[in-house]
């Protein structure tokens, strides 16, 4: 039990099974021929017929009805991805012990295009990867073809993924190389049967480094058609290919502005290459530098004037909060203020801040808390999950920053590939619940047993707010250690460094308080939220507290809405995270004999290492602050257990391949 098959613990049928029952499929290509196999080869309640339906309406792609027709089932859909979503669908209703009487279900996808982001290297690095190597073997491709392709895709399609980016966004120019294309080429017609389309992420350099070509000005006619023909070479390997994720002007990266030009030259140029073909440029909005400006209002000031500016096939692909995937931040206030710009979220499901793949963090409340997020942008629909679903052009879509590699269970921790599911799961409908998505998974990778369900589901969704106490609560962000991310450094310091990437930029802790100013006496960043949002975050008084250190610098002696003050709320909130991991290591333990051992006792080891960190985190932060508020941890807590100064002598040895 090494967790190497995922949510999809499904045996095989036997022969006996399958003669009682009869998979019904009159279609030949690849995605219906993979729906009506998997059904072949698992399904054993009865006989299903699969049905594409000439009137399903064409803007619903994907979407399927499963309804029971005596004792047959029928899945009908509009297109085989449709097919292959509706088979899924029902082998997770198997597995989950689910009755099979009287079914009508209808599903349709919240986002035409739901998405994986992986940052693997083309040296089998991966940046922010906790789970081992790249799946990609690239030295090996195309020649030799690991299983895990097939089983990676099959996983995929089981919860209406679609589309994965298999580079890094800090770009080799070398993908583009005709050698790499070959390997890409066999990876996207392994993927294809399985309903997944390929995209690539460019280096904008790359007609100067892999082209020869003098500099890679986009306004430059053969700069231009340099990509035009790359373009067309890719569409000729792969004709469903899916198009360009860019990281542009962005943490040293190449870019149009290296010339003088916008952003918007820069995609558009690309999104001509592509239109020919319906290809799509993702033109990243993670954009900032060491200037005057809080690095939190950047993106949006960069990038709200272009609106309209933007060709109809590139989407501006956005980060959830206006900082970095931190444990939490209020939504990035670029979304909704472009309304002539097609908007999607990034979210990162690979852990880079949350613990990696030691710490048991559920992503689902985090995704879940961004998507319902209200903008007040528009009078209805305004929602963050809203505007991204109904942007003004041609498609969709949602992306996450992969968590899997080569480790036999794909993501370093059993609980990490919950994050995947339930990305998968909130793509393809923006309204399911944590809840019932930890169930879900719960059910399919561990067992249906309420006895381990009902407890389990609860952890998970408590897992999010234990992480937020234990690190960063009450709005604080980005006080990690330098460059891994990993441990706590609110005093890090490097001397002629980047502003922006040392803690004291975030957290401004002083005498007088801590937290970042981000009201009109400070960098006035509240301003780029809509009323009543920028009065709301604005105040004090009516800022949530989640927030508080996010948008003010608070005195020390604050009294906060229980009554207490910020310095002794900031001490709870630490010291109820150490409890809650602890309180996750008892509940853990009680479910001995609920599962198999190799799994129990790996989470268990993991949840040891959590329980040390969130001390760790605890002590580091309360004792460095205390250096400012100089006020004592209230008697009814904990004490520390280690010494400011033995904690700064940590060195952690964590490579960031970059
Ligand atoms: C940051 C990561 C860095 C990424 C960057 C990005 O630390 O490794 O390259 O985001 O998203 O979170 O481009």
């Amino acid at each position: 039990e090494d967790g190497s098959q995922l949510w999809l613990r499904y045996a095989r049928v036997t022969a006996s099974e399958a003669a009682f029952r009869k998979i019904h499929c009159p279609y030949r290509d690849a995605v219906a021929s993979t729906a009506a196999a998997e059904l072949q080869d698992y399904w054993r309640r009865g006989d299903v017929d699969l049905q594409l339906d000439k009137k399903w309406p064409k803007w619903q792609p994907d979407g399927y009805r499963i309804r029971s027709l005596g004792s047959k089932t029928v899945i009908s859909a509009g297109n085989s991805t449709g097919l292959l979503y509706g088979a899924f669908h029902l082998l997770r209703l198997q597995q989950q012990g689910a009755a099979m009487q009287g079914l009508d279900i209808s599903e349709k996808p919240s986002y035409a295009l739901r998405m994986l982001n992986h940052w693997d290297n083309l040296d089998g690095t991966v940046e922010r990867g906790y789970a081992g190597h790249s799946l990609w073997k690239w030295e090996e491709l195309p020649g030799v073809i690991s299983p895990r392709y097939r089983e990676y895709a099959r996983a995929n399609a089981s919860i209406g993924i679609n589309a994965v980016v298999l580079n890094n966004v800090n770009a080799s120019p070398l993908i583009l190389r005709a050698d790499y294309l070959e390997k890409v080429k066999t990876l996207a017609d392994i993927f294809r049967p399985y309903g997944i389309r390929v995209f690539l992420s460019i280096n904008f350099s790359a007609p100067a480094l892999l082209g020869n070509l003098p500099d890679s000005d986009p306004l430059r006619p053969v700069v231009a058609g340099w990509w035009k023909d790359k373009a067309d070479e890719i569409y000729r390997l792969i004709p469903d290919f899916g198009g360009f994720l860019v990281k542009a002007n962005s943490e040293g990266q190449p870019g149009p502005q290296d010339y003088g030009r916008t952003h918007a030259d820069g995609a558009n140029m690309l999104a001509a290459a592509l239109r020919p073909h319906r290809g799509l440029v993702l033109w990243r909005a993670f954009v900032y530098n060491p200037t005057a400006e809080d690095r939190a209002k950047q993106a949006y000031q960069e990038f709200v004037p272009l609106d309209g500016q933007f060709d109809d096939n590139v989407i501006l692909q956005i980060k959830n909060g206006p900082i970095d995937f931190q444990p939490r931040e209020p939504f990035n206030p670029l979304f909704g203020a472009m309304p002539k710009t097609s908007q999607m979220v990034e979210f990162q499901i690979t852990q880079e801040y949350l613990g990696f793949s030691n710490h048991l963090v559920y992503l689902a409340p985090l995704f879940k808390e961004t998507l319902d997020a209200q903008t007040y942008s528009r009078s209805e629909a305004g929602t963050v999950a809203g505007i991204t679903q109904r942007g003004p052009h041609l498609v969709s879509a949602i992306a996450g920053v992969a968590n899997i590699g080569e480790d036999r269970n794909w993501c370093g921790h059993h609980f990490a590939q919950a994050n995947w599911y339930a990305f998968g799961r909130l793509a393809w409908n923006t309204g399911l619940s944590s809840n019932s998505l930890a169930r879900e998974w719960l059910s399919m990778t561990f067992s249906p047993d309420p006895a381990l369900v009902n407890p389990l589901s609860e952890l998970m969704v408590e897992s999010r707010e234990a992480v937020v106490n234990y690190m960063m609560p009450l709005g604080l962000h980005h006080i990690f250690a330098f460059e891994h991310h990993y441990g706590p450094e609110p005093w890090g310091d490097i001397p002629g460094g980047r502003p922006d990437w040392m803690p004291w930029y975030y957290h401004n802790a002083d005498l007088l308080g801590i937290g970042f100013d981000r009201t009109a006496t400070g960098s006035n960043a509240v301003a780029q939220y809509r009323s009543p949002l920028r009065e709301q975050f604005g105040q004090i008084g009516s800022c949530p507290e989640q927030y508080l250190l996010w948008f003010h610098h608070v005195p020390w002696k604050h009294r906060m809405k229980n009554g207490r003050s910020l310095w002794d709320n900031l001490c709870y909130a630490y010291q109820q995270g150490v409890d809650q991991v602890r309180g996750f290591q008892r509940q853990w333990d009680s479910l001995e004999g609920k599962m198999d051992t190799q799994r129990f006792q790996e989470v268990q080891s993991k949840l040891k290492i959590q329980a040390r960190d969130a001390v760790w985190w605890r002590d580091a932060c309360l004792l460095y602050f205390q250096t400012f508020s100089k006020m004592p941890i209230p008697a009814a807590l904990e004490r520390p257990v280690h010494e400011l100064d033995e904690l700064k002598k940590i060195r952690l040895d964590l490579k960031h391949h970059n």
